[in-house]
């Protein structure tokens, strides 16, 4: 299913007496009305193969229509998504739930919709069928060589297929704690956890990057051996330079100070990126912005001050994606609202007054920085999001022209009602 540009354009010309009337009123107030549009413009979010499909719990999972039945059906939907907000120009992939049999075909189509691949993503947090040795115990921190010497080798067989893909980093979450105490010594799990990613190190091509992500509890309820920021900075700093920490917003603890991190991380030059979505109470995988979206923008006000200090592309300098479940929406309508919401913090984030905020910080001017910062965070920028999407070719109002053009039921007539897409 590809979505004809001129269904778009009408639809936008349907709103577009109200849009330029808000555009207008915000241009008023916004200085750098240009320089955000074309950094929003410029800013895309890659759409996590597994997410295309609805989620679930142990307690029940209620399947969609129209779920992707394939890889190929999955870039067909992050084809959607990126035809609707020319914001999500890639896809990762989570190997092996999504093996790339034939990489050539899947760059091929992914192009024809204006996408490429973005990072891959290892798996040793399952069994899969026909594997020699289990990761009930862990993988790459495994008292046992012979599953870290599998699990390992499951990492550079993941690094071939994104090199086959144009990828240009591996992602990597482990599972590996312990459910009980003495059950593990932690030493040794960090240790063998730092050899193993050693070996995974060295079979990375030269411009690829290794990405780190940690996460405090479940599947286990004890420890996690990568289970914060500190473990995992840890761990990339003694493998090497391409080697960073990927923040995923529901990984952690509640309260926990993540703008904070990201501020520390990014001045260390070793924050690899994000996976962006939100919770209440623990890893809940809920849609970007819905819950707390002052965390949001506190976030990407660091990431916008941090990377300006060291002069870094804000669209190319990080990794980007989301990682979401949806257990009651429809996919497609989730992703995009979740890139909305990015772009809306986003957006809030450069129009902060960074000058009169310094002043306010060097003379601890407590009541000014705030209404400085709040004075962004209230502005409704999102006219700005929807012109930056006008004119990148996108619609104005994304959710809206998915439903008006009919695309789920377009998807469900081509696929059927009852399917369910593989991954989480
Ligand atoms: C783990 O909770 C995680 O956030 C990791 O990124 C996984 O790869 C992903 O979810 C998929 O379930
Ligand atoms: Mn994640
Ligand atoms: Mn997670």
């Amino acid at each position: 299913m590809q979505i004809e540009k001129h269904k778009v354009d009408e639809l936008n010309h349907q709103l577009s007496a109200k849009h330029t009337r808000q555009f207008e009123h915000i241009s008023t107030d916004v200085e750098n009305v240009e320089e955000v549009l074309k950094k929003l413009g410029a800013f895309n979010v890659a759409i996590p193969s597994w997410a295309l499909g609805t989620g679930g719990t142990r307690f029940g999972r209620f399947s969609g229509g129209g779920e992707p039945r394939s890889l190929e059906e999955k870039i067909a939907d992050v084809g959607v998504i990126h035809a609707l907000n020319k914001s999500s120009n890639s896809i990762s992939l989570h190997i092996p739930w999504d093996i790339p049999e034939n990489a050539a075909a899947m760059n091929a189509l992914a192009a024809q919709h204006g996408l490429h691949f973005d990072a891959v993503n290892s798996n040793t947090f399952q069994d899969q069928k026909d594997q020699k040795l289990s990761y009930k115990f862990g993988s790459l921190h495994h008292t046992d060589k012979a599953v870290r010497k599998q699990a390992i080798e499951h990492n550079i067989e993941v690094i071939k297929y994104g090199v086959q893909l144009n990828s240009k980093a591996l992602s990597v979450w482990l599972s590996d704690g312990s459910n009980f105490p003495g059950q593990l010594n932690f030493r040794k799990a960090f240790q063998n956890t730092l050899e193993s990613l050693q070996e995974i190190y060295e079979a990375l091509p030269d411009d690829w990057k290794v990405w780190v992500e940690y996460k405090p509890y479940e599947p286990n309820f004890y420890s996690t051996t990568i289970g914060d920021w500190g473990q995992s900075y840890l761990l990339a700093s003694k493998l090497g330079p391409k080697a960073s920490t990927l923040v995923d917003l529901g990984h952690h603890l509640q309260g926990t100070n993540i703008e904070q991190i990201v501020s520390i991380l990014l001045m260390e030059n070793k924050l690899a990126g994000f996976h962006f979505n939100d919770s209440k109470y623990g890893d809940d995988d809920l849609t970007v912005g819905s819950i707390n979206p002052y965390q949001l923008f506190l976030i990407f006000n660091e990431l916008v001050e941090g990377m300006d200090a060291r002069g870094m592309n804000h669209a190319t300098g990080l990794g980007w994606m989301i990682d979401a479940s949806h257990n009651v929406k429809d996919p497609v309508e989730d992703l995009l609202q979740s890139v909305q919401a990015i772009k809306i913090a986003y957006a809030q984030a450069l129009i902060v007054d960074k000058t009169a905020l310094t002043a306010a910080q060097n003379n601890n001017d407590v009541v000014l920085a705030q209404e400085i910062l709040q004075q962004a965070y209230r502005t409704d920028v999102r006219p700005l999001v929807a012109e930056a999407s006008l004119r990148n070719g996108g619609a104005l109002d994304p959710v809206n022209a998915y439903r008006t053009l009919s695309i789920r039921e377009h998807l469900i007539s081509e696929r059927g009602l009852k399917t369910v897409a593989t991954g989480l």
